[in-house]
């Protein structure tokens, strides 16, 4: 059960993205899953239709593409997923809670699938089987005790299907309360509110076939290589048929630079690769802002001079007086804005911007993309308006190969929020369950997740429900979050896998082991589909494949329905009845949700269907039905004021990322390929200059302090310096290890999303070092 720990290294990466690389990763871990030949079996069923979705990313694939669609990256997911390993009562007898504690996250998850419900004991600090309507029995009471709804907070990570996640999202709010922090406010939280205030829609305007026809192609902050593979073929054919793809990322990621197919043997045999992007620009943590306003800024210098001189317009005059309201203001908030505070903001300089500028007046036809990159700053949603306002200006969004394309993180996390998890939910959603349930559906707001962390360390919220995800360590503020946790009268999590949430348990607490994607999902009407949706709004079946690994699992939709059948008796619906036939939870959803009529049979069409968007047919759902410019100035400062208040300079700006080998909190191995970095994750990526000038060599141990005006320390220790290449005053280094130094109430303007990818920080040689410096 050790597991092997190689010596730490540290070479640059050469090869391209993908390619044999990929294939001998796969290799590793497919012989480690302990059962590779049905896995392999499983494996060319992802995204086929009668196959499953593939549980890693929201990518899209074409729904006529017959082809086989899996990448590196999926392949680990299923792997990981599709273990023979487990984690029953046995195991738990063998550890105590504090003794796993100790162990990595890494360790934890790799000790295989859980495969029983299971209580903690304090007395013995240990987990001990029972039974499932026991352990129903027991979130009923502990649920029923609360003198108010709102004490209980409801979880839910991106991997629930739709049918899980209107189930659990009809039993909460008929339970009565809103409190729905989930994944998203951590992730694409400010995509969805800049959207829906811009264009009245909170999603992709885009489809997969848009990519196909685009002349150029927006990447910002965003690593595809790792976190999408499969965008990587889009990308790499839009280069070959002379289509610019910009980027812009602090990193260079291999991934967006090179790309090998490993599909295609004559490419593979001369190893040969592609280049992927025909522009790539390197702007400081949280410049991206102010580089969008230089490149509008641009455009309208041009315009002007177009309409001085009689040339074509820049700007889609016919577009905006159709479409659009706010122009004015946000052309006076353009005049406003010198260049050189863009110029200093953004990192870069003004002939960088007039580059990208120039790219972007010659596309035709543009798509910009983006995620984590731009979505955990503090300006994000300003940020993301910008990027709306630049599209607006040449009209390109609502025509095939132009538009607006937030690469969604986990496989169905577009679809949860389409289905109700939504702390903030919009009126029609909740009149539409009030008339179809008949039942009074709370109407006050509930809590994202950084408010459900600050109830519960404050003790006015009592029981924590997790529907997937590891809420310990994907949020802010490790020793605060786990505090709060464990503050909780009862902790309940609904997983596949052992995680750092079970073990920081509060009072009482569950485990309730699921079946996951890959797992044939037997109910009394027989075995059963799920649906999901991606990142282009197209919804598609999905069907488990491996007998699951014990019979004690459990649906997610049955722990749902269990709890909620435990809680609420018959009411508003006959919960068990659903669960027998998800058509049955089909049906109500097509009562409830725009878009859904006729949902039976039309996911049952090859490829699914498309849900609509109403921006991307030109209807803006805003309050002046137009699509609106939003005139945001820009940040003061890039620095925070709580910074700044405490006097002190930082050395480096961090921002956190994820590594090749790892799922957010789930680490697959200690590997990170494309950046060269093999056996460790403690290790923090900075620039050789900024090193020497802070005193440091490089491969020396450091602790990381981050700078906040409140009395915490919040502190990592014993990081690995790496020298990188990477832009003066930055620093990167790996989620989750970092959460520790993000403070929790520094979090994004009306996003509520922690700031991840901005954290001020100090280095100190580490105090463990044993060296004198
Ligand atoms: N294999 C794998 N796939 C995944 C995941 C995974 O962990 N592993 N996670 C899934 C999830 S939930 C999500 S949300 C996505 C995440 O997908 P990404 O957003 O690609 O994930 P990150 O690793 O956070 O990478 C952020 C990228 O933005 C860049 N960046 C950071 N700050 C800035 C900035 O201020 N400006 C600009 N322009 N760039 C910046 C970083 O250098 C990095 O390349 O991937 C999903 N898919
Ligand atoms: N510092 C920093 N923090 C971040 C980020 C960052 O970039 N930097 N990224 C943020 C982002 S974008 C996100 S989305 C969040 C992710 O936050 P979460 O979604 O909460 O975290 P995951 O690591 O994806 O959850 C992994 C766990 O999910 C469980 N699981 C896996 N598959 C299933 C399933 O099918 N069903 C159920 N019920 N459980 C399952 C397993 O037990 C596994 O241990 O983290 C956020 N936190
Ligand atoms: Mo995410």
């Amino acid at each position: 059960m050790s597991l092997q720990r190689p010596d730490p290294r540290y070479t640059p990466y050469k090869g391209p993205a993908a390619g044999w690389g990929a294939l001998r990763s796969v290799a590793h871990f497919w012989l480690d899953s302990k059962q590779p030949f049905k896995n392999l079996r499983a494996l060319l069923k992802t995204n086929q239709n009668g196959g499953f979705d593939c549980p890693g990313c929201a990518w899209g694939d074409s729904p006529e593409d017959g082809r086989i669609k899996f990448c590196e990256n999926g392949a680990k997911a299923v792997n990981w997923e599709a273990t023979q390993r487990r984690v029953d009562a046995a195991f738990f007898a063998r550890h105590s809670v504090s003794q796993l504690r100790e162990q990595s996250d890494y360790w934890l998850e790799y000790q295989g699938r859980l495969t029983e419900p299971l209580r903690y004991d304090a007395e013995s600090d240990r987990y001990r089987p029972i039974a499932w309507d026991a352990a129903f029995a027991l979130i009923a009471e502990h649920l029923k005790a609360l003198p108010s709804p709102d004490q209980a907070e409801f979880y839910t990570s991106g991997r629930a299907s739709n049918e899980a996640a209107f189930l659990y999202q009809l039993f909460v709010r008929a339970y009565g309360t809103n409190n729905f922090p989930d994944c998203s406010n951590m992730c694409h939280e400010a995509s969805g509110v800049a959207m829906g205030q811009s264009i009245g829609v909170g999603k992709g305007t885009v489809t997969f076939a848009d990519f196909a026809r685009a002349d150029a192609i927006f990447i910002l902050g965003q690593n595809p290589g790792t976190n999408h593979p499969r965008m990587l073929e889009p990308l790499r054919e839009a280069v070959k048929r002379g289509a610019q793809v910009v980027c812009f990322n602090p990193l260079k990621e291999r991934g967006l630079e090179r790309f090998q197919h490993p599909q295609h043997p004559l490419e593979m045999l001369t190893n040969g690769s592609e280049p992927l992007n025909t522009g790539f620009f390197r702007p400081a943590l949280g410049g991206d802002m102010a580089a969008l306003r230089g490149i509008t800024k641009f455009l309208l210098q041009w315009e002007r001079e177009a309409a001085a001189t009689g040339e074509p317009a820049v700007f889609d005059h016919a577009f905006l007086a159709a479409h659009t309201d706010g122009l004015d203001a946000y052309l006076a908030q353009l005049d406003a804005t010198d260049w050189a505070s863009l110029e200093r903001q953004s990192g870069l300089s003004l002939a960088e911007i007039e580059q990208a500028a120039r790219t972007y007046r010659q596309a035709e036809r543009v798509i910009v993309c983006w995620a984590m990159g731009i979505t955990q700053h503090l300006h994000s949603v300003a940020t993301i308006q910008e990027i709306v306002n630049l599209q607006l200006l040449r009209g390109q969004i609502g025509r095939p190969g132009a538009g607006l394309c937030p690469v969604r993180g986990h496989s169905n996390v577009q679809g949860d929020r389409t289905m109700g998890i939504n702390d903030r939910p919009p009126a029609t959603l909740l009149d539409a369950l009030e008339r179809r349930f008949r039942f009074l559906v709370p109407r006050a707001p509930g809590h994202n997740t950084v408010e459900a962390i600050e109830a519960m360390r404050e003790g006015r919220a009592r029981v924590f429900i997790g529907l997937g995800g590891n809420f310990a360590q994907a949020t802010p503020d490790s020793p605060r979050t786990h505090e709060a946790l464990r503050r909780c009268a009862l902790t309940v999590q609904i997983s596949t896998k052992l995680n750092r949430s079970h073990l920081t348990v509060g009072r009482d607490a569950l485990i309730l082991p699921c079946l996951g994607r890959t797992d044939i999902d037997r109910q009394a009407g027989g075995p059963q589909a799920v649906t999901v949706e991606d990142s282009f709004s197209m919804i598609h079946a999905s069907y488990g494949q491996l007998e699951p690994l014990s019979g004690e699992m459990r649906s997610e939709p049955a722990i749902v329905a269990g709890i909620a059948r435990a809680v609420l008796g018959d009411h508003p619906v006959d919960w068990q009845a659903l669960v027998a036939d998800y058509d049955r939870i089909r049906e109500l959803i097509a009562d409830t949700l725009p878009g859904f009529a006729d949902f039976n049979r039309r996911v049952r069409h090859p490829g699914g269907f498309y849900l609509g968007n109403a921006a991307g047919e030109r209807r803006w759902n805003t309050p002046s039905g137009r699509a609106t410019f939003k005139a945001n100035p820009l940040l003061a400062e890039l620095l925070p004021e709580r910074v700044r208040n405490t006097g002190r300079r930082p050395d480096l700006i961090l921002q956190t990322l994820r590594s090749h080998d790892q799922y957010n909190t789930t680490v697959y191995g200690l590997d990170d390929r494309y950046r060269g970095v093999r056996g460790q994750r403690e290790v923090l990526f900075a620039n050789a200059a900024d090193i020497q000038r802070m005193g440091f060599r490089p491969g020396q141990k450091v602790d990381i302090v981050s700078l906040w005006d409140d009395a915490i320390e919040r502190r990592v220790q014993g990081f690995t310096l790496l020298d990188y290449d990477i832009p003066a005053g930055q620093a990167a280094a790996y989620y989750p290890e970092a959460n520790p130094l993000v403070p929790l109430d520094s979090y994004g303007t009306g996003s509520f999303t922690p700031t991840s990818k901005f954290i001020a920080i100090r280095l100190e040689p580490a105090r463990d070092d044993g060296r004198i410096h």
